[in-house]
């Protein structure tokens, strides 16, 4: 049965179609290109170990075959859960080639996160690291068994003695009909979702809309076989997969080096070790680069291109990136559930370091509205609206999050606040949705919120962002508590042991007799970050 989702009007899909945005080819078409074109270039270095675009393709492959030998078809589902190493690559192009439609959860995430995904998705197959806390025994899969019937496969990459070897699998040649990807026109994977619901929403991406991003996106970012592209961000967000990230290199026939996370001085020893000359960062992470650069500056040498997105991105730290890294900046302001805005290669200084671009396909409509949903005038702040050949028009199985998240022109609600040049560049000078951004880390208040007020002795509770030095923003959470002995260590202690990614834990616990209220009785968490501020 294909996966549902909400399409976009015939009308458009027929545009979008005769522009050349949708090429009606699947994802895979990404790995074919390449691997005709240069089946012997190096596609990933991943520590130690490299692959050609032709062990890729052999690889997922087998994997995709073997699979199928045991009964996944078509239309099933998976949940993957890889670090940054050669295996996510080849398991998502695996995926893709058996029809299997996969959502990629974060490294970082634990129980919580995961459960919500499969009770979403129904998988019936998870592969997994056993380098993860949750895959280290099979205590964690007992426990999804019954709350998701029907999962039957599940791989481990890593030593395992509790279930099949990821490994064997890449290795075994299973022998099975032809392979299938899902029809372009329809869902590929699900991208995860920043979110500012209790549950993470899923987001599905077709072969269409994905490819045309992760193309238009190398072409902007001038992508070639030259390029070596370091992935230090976690492989399965957007930023590092496709804007143009890892999916733009492999289409590109250039190199993929995967790193664990952007700590400045493994990075800079593996730019100088294998001639890295492109990289995507967050901020915060931009910043300990600036920090540990002088020392260094002899290893960043072949760096050429540094992209920087995922939160807001202060203008003096992004003057001093040319400088003292020696590299070019491009700004990207982008967005799971679809548009990304690019800063371009041979923009003036005043607009790579002022602005977050503009987007990549002339058919983005973005609206900036006022609290009316009327338009404001060029430069004034208002919420940007957008849809597009390559923005979804709806979460998985969501309608009523929907009703609020999609205008009835199907346009999304970004929970942005942004300034639209008369240039067409835009600025992001704040945010409506109720959410943290840690350092491009993204928390939904509402989440953490609610798993606070199942604590017995709390009876009100609301997260809200602090400013920070280094991440931009971190987590406050503003308890009314009955008792006085509540402590902020048993509270984290209390939210881990639910299961809920580290990253989101309150940085910071304020108790106090009452919140403040808005004159409709909502709690008025401007009132609170006022008070922080203040402080
Ligand atoms: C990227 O994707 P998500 O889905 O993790 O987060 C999207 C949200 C945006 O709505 C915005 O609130 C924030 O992250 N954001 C930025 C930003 N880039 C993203 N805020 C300020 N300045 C920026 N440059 O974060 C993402 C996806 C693809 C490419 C780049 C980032």
């Amino acid at each position: 049965m294909p996966i549902e989702f909400t399409p976009w009007p015939e009308s458009e899909a027929i545009r979008y179609r005769n522009l050349g945005y949708w090429e009606d080819k699947p994802l895979t078409d990404i790995l074919k290109r390449s691997c005709e074109k240069s089946p012997n270039a190096t596609a990933i270095i991943c520590g130690e170990r490299n692959f050609t675009y032709a062990d890729m393709d052999r690889l997922s492959d087998n994997l995709a075959r073997s699979l199928q030998a045991k009964g996944l078809k078509p239309y099933d589902t998976a949940l993957v859960q890889l670090p940054n190493i050669a295996e996510f690559y080849i398991v998502f192009f695996a995926l893709l080639k058996a029809g299997v439609v996969s959502v990629n959860a974060l490294f970082s995430h634990q129980r919580l996160e995961l459960i919500s995904y499969a009770e979403q998705l129904h998988p019936s197959l998870i592969i997994a690291s056993a380098s993860h806390p949750l895959f280290a025994s099979d205590d964690f899969l007992e426990d999804l068994n019954r709350k998701v019937p029907n999962l039957e496969y599940v791989l481990i990459s890593g030593d395992c003695d509790y279930a099949d070897s990821l490994a064997e699998y890449l290795d075994s040649q299973g022998h099975s009909d032809e392979l299938q990807p899902t029809p372009p026109g329809e869902v590929a994977f699900f991208q995860l979702s920043g979110g500012s619901t209790a549950t993470p929403k899923l987001i599905p991406r077709t072969h269409n809309d994905y490819l045309y991003s992760v193309r238009r996106s190398a072409e902007i970012c001038g992508l070639g076989p030259h390029t070596r592209f370091l992935c230090a961000l976690p492989a399965a967000h957007n930023f590092s997969l496709s804007s143009p990230g890892a999916l733009g290199v492999f289409d590109s026939a250039g190199t993929v080096i995967t790193a664990p996370e952007p700590e400045p001085m493994n990075c800079f020893n593996l730019v100088a070790q294998h001639e890295v000359n492109m990289v995507a960062l967050v901020p915060p992470a931009v910043s300990l680069w600036l920090k540990a650069a002088p020392d260094h500056r002899e290893k960043l040498s072949t760096l050429s291109l540094m992209q920087v997105g995922g939160a807001s991105f202060a203008e003096s730290v992004a003057r001093r990136v040319p400088g003292e890294l020696g590299c070019q900046l491009q700004q990207v302001f982008g967005m799971a559930e679809g548009l990304v805005n690019f800063t371009r290669l041979d923009d003036e200084d005043s607009l790579v370091f002022c602005t977050q671009g503009y987007p990549m396909c002339p058919d983005d409509e973005v609206r900036v509205v006022d609290d009316t949903e009327n338009p404001v005038a060029a430069g004034e702040t208002g919420l940007l609206l957008t849809r597009g050949p390559y923005t979804t028009r709806g979460y998985y199985k969501s309608p009523e999050h929907n009703e609020l998240a999609f205008d009835k022109d199907g346009f999304y609600i970004t929970g942005d606040l942004v300034q639209l040049g008369s240039n067409g560049y835009l600025r992001v000078v704040g945010r409506q949705k109720d959410q943290i951004n840690r350092g491009g880390e993204k928390i939904a208040a509402e989440e953490i919120e609610s798993l606070l007020l199942n604590h017995e002795a709390i009876s009100q509770a609301a997260l809200v962002a602090m400013p920070d030095d280094l991440m931009g923003e971190k987590s406050c959470a503003f308890l009314v508590s009955c008792d006085e002995n509540l402590r902020p260590v048993l509270l984290r202690k209390y939210l881990r042991n639910l299961g809920v990614a580290q990253f989101k834990l309150p940085d910071k616990f304020k108790f106090v007799k009452k919140l403040p209220l808005t004159s409709v009785g909502k709690i008025d968490k401007r009132a609170l970050r006022n008070e922080l501020l203040k402080k």
